[in-house]
Order: C-alpha cells, then structure tokens, then sequence
C-alpha cells in the first residue's frame, strides 16, 4: 500500500483531516486542560487504539466468535477482561461496550421492562443523561424518580434516597455521577436497595482510577452492576466497561452483544487491555494519588482567593466553583479562559439560578494536568490564572499574558514528545519549541491562531 514512501501517510492522503489532527495535538501540548472526564493516553495505549485490530469482525466474545479468524483477536480480549477483574475484584467483566452511556444501556435492558421505576442522581445535582435526563433514551423508556443532594450540605442525603425508595419502590437504583465532588457511600446504597428489593447499579465512570488505586471506595461489593469509562481517571481509550458477579454474566454478554451492538472496536479493546495493564503498575496509584493531592492544592488556593467551592471541599478528582458572587455565568467563565488557554466546562452547581446553558459554576479536575506531571506548585500557579481572568472579565490585555504563560508551563509539561513523527507531526509543533526525536523530513508549516 506504499507505506513505505510516506513520511506520514495521513498527511498525503487527506491533508484536510491530517491538519485538523495536527491543529487538535498543537492544542492539546499548548493548552491546560481541566476538564473532569478528560485525559492523555500512554503512547502504547495510543499506539494500541489505533493498530490494525480496526480491521477486524469479531462479533461474540472469546472461542465464540462469528467470524473467522479471531485468535488474536480473542488474546488481546481475554487480557482486558481478565485485567478488569484482578483490578476491580469483580467476578466478571464485559469490556466490549463502546462507551459509558451503552455500558448502562446494557445494564437496564438486561433487568427492565419500559415503564419500570428507576432512582437515579437528578443531572441538575451532578447526574448523567443517561441516568434518566428526560432527553436520553433512559428518560423516555423508564419512569424516573430523581433523587439529590440536601441544600445544607449540597451531599447526597441518603435519608431521602431510603425515604423515596420505600415509597417507589424502584426495579432500580442507579448511584454514581458526572460533577459531584464527593465519596458516594456504596455500602448504604446497597442496604437501601437490599430493603426494597430493588436492583443497584453503580456507574463510576469518573472515580474508576481512584477505586483501582484502592484511594476511593469500591461499589464492588455492594453493587449487583459496575459500570465505567476507561477514558476519565483511568488514562485508557474511549469506551466502556461492565463488572458484575458471575451469576449476571451471560445476561449482560448477550445483552451487550447482540443486544445493543454489533461488532466490538477491537482496536480499542486492545487499548483498554493496555490501560489495565499500566493500572495494575505501582507508579498507577502514585498517579492516582497525586490527582488528589493536585484537586486539593488547586481547590484550597481557590478558597483562599474568596471563591466558593460546592460542598466546601472534595474528595475525588473534581470539583465545582459557584461563581454566583462574581455575578458570572458559567458559559461566559468557560469562554474567558478558553482564551486564556485554560479549557474546561460550564457546570450547574445544586440547586442553580441559572438555566444549563448559563450556569452559575464551572467543573475543574485534575487526571490530565497530572498526566502531564504538574505538581502542587503549578496548580497553585493556575489557581493564580483562574483567578485574575475570572475577576476581570473586561481584561482582554492579561487573557492574552496569561494564554502566552500558560503555552510556555505546559512546553515544560509536553506529552507524546519521544513519538515519532507520525504520532507528532512537525505541523503540530512548529512554533512550540518542543522538537520530535525522530524528525521526519520537510519543512514544518507555521501554525496561525487555531
Ligand atoms: N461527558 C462526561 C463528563 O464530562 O463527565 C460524562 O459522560
């Protein structure tokens, strides 16, 4: 196919796509990104999600396949399922759903009728949409009874959960969330769930990294369904995965396949086995670690500042600013520091004035900047930023100081900078004095303004 006289084969066969990739990396090495459900994959991880396993058909799971030609194929699944398992303590794994949202889709076709009563976090408290939003297919199929967080504590307020469950008594509760910054408490789920003879599914999409590094409780135990991403805390490929006890197993298998998909994206599989892997190294929980001690420094300098932080505080890799003192909106204070080089995302905070295309908060996290191997010192230093931009929104002038300090800490902090050429095109890092080990030859464009 002459991939031998490409440098980069993208690059000649569709420069428009090549350009977007190269604009997005330049991106991604030259801005700050704070964004909760958001990372940097290893270089195998990477190399992994993007290899030749794209080709192949490999509907069913391991030796019963419906295809052909699936002996490698099944290794690299076998890996990741048997990888999940040692990591969460789970009796089984499904590692095929393609992302979070199918990975819970699964889970209530395999228990539930439509019609049936489902609980779950209201997405106004820190939910998800498929969590019963009235806009998701989980809304529309389920009667959906939200529950929230007390207005005291801004914390779930378990009484209500138990109160509301005996009076509707649900086929379902759903437990987990998207923007909420503190431990869930697995263990009183399950006994209220246990007393109303109601199923318990916990979605730990965001925490996942944290429960695998053994620094937040695990569901494992108290839940019948586990649900989560492999893209958040866990520094894998996009998608999604389910755990349950062995008695589940075939139920959520033929329900994941053919239930609500086709063929599995093998190509990530493979990558999600190499996530495992590097989750189950000792320098993963040191990781993890440092997420926490990264949220606390960025949060406490953000206190210190006089800005209100949801709950007062945080236990995971998140949190929430209420921005309802500086009379700004979380729309407009996303789009100041997207300015400023700082990306991250509107947020409603409990019990929000504001619609949710305005929002009264905004959601910080820190999985990514710790990726790439910022310490206290700099979430002191970005505090610092949020900070000033968010108290002079009038101040183009320092926006653009700030973009220009923010592109020189993170050329200090670069990621995927020992690739090659073909992972770091010189498009991508013309103008940001990182240089690729091993060039490839031609003259590097000069990035404009993206
Ligand atoms: N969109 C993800 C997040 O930002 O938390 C959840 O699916």
């Amino acid at each position: 196919m002459g991939l031998e006289a490409m440098a980069n084969p993208l690059q000649v066969v569709d420069p428009e796509v090549y350009e977007a990739v190269c604009r997005d990396l330049h991106r991604q090495l030259t801005r700050i990104d704070l964004i909760a459900a958001e990372n940097y994959v290893s270089a195998a991880v990477l190399i992994a999600t993007g290899s030749v396993m794209t080709n192949k058909y490999a509907e069913g799971y391991p030796a019963a396949r419906y295809y052909g030609g699936c002996e490698w194929i099944d290794v690299a699944e076998r890996l990741a399922i048997e990888r999940a398992k040692q990591i969460f303590g789970a009796q089984h794994a499904n590692v095929q759903p393609h992302c979070g949202t199918q990975a819970n889709m699964a889970v209530y076709f395999a228990i539930l009728k439509p019609g049936d009563t489902i609980m779950a976090l209201d997405l106004a408290h820190g939910g998800h949409l498929s969590h019963g939003a009235p806009k998701s297919f989980c809304g529309a199929l389920y009667n959906v009874v939200p529950y929230g967080v007390s207005r005291e504590t801004e914390s779930i307020d378990m009484d209500q959960v138990r109160d509301l469950a005996v009076k509707h008594r649900p086929r379902l509760i759903v437990t987990g969330a998207s923007s909420y910054p503190r431990f869930i408490d697995f263990a009183r789920f399950g006994e209220v769930a246990r007393e109303v003879g109601a199923w318990l599914m916990a979605d730990v999409a965001h925490p996942a990294g944290l429960i695998a590094a053994g620094l937040h409780p695990t569901p494992v135990p108290h839940a019948d369904f586990v649900t989560a991403t492999t893209h958040k805390t866990m520094r894998g490929p996009r998608g999604g995965i389910i755990l349950c006890k062995g008695e589940h197993a075939a139920k959520i298998d033929s329900q994941v396949f053919p239930g609500i998909q086709g063929g599995p994206m093998m190509h990530t599989i493979a990558g999600k086995a190499v996530a495992l892997k590097e989750a189950l190294e000792p320098d993963f929980a040191e990781y993890q670690a440092q997420i926490l001690a990264n949220c606390q420094a960025m949060l406490r300098e953000l206190q210190d500042r006089g800005h209100r932080i949801v709950t007062g505080g945080s236990d995971n890799h998140l949190f929430l600013v209420d921005l309802r003192s500086l009379g700004m909106a979380g729309r407009l204070a996303c789009q100041l520091l997207d300015e400023a080089g700082i990306t991250l995302n509107q947020n409603l905070i409990p019990f929000d004035p504001r619609s949710a295309r305005e929002t009264s908060g905004i959601r910080i996290g820190t999985p990514a900047v710790t990726t790439r191997g910022m310490r206290e010192p700099e979430m002191h230093l970005i505090a610092d930023w949020l900070d000033r931009v968010l108290r002079r929104p009038d101040d183009a002038g320092l926006r653009a100081r700030i973009r220009a300090e923010v592109e020189d800490l993170c050329l200090q902090f670069p990621i995927y900078t020992g690739l090659s050429g073909t992972f770091v095109p010189e498009l991508a890092l013309a103008g940001t004095g990182i240089l690729p080990v091993r060039p490839t030859g031609g003259t590097p464009v000069p990035l404009g303004p993206d």
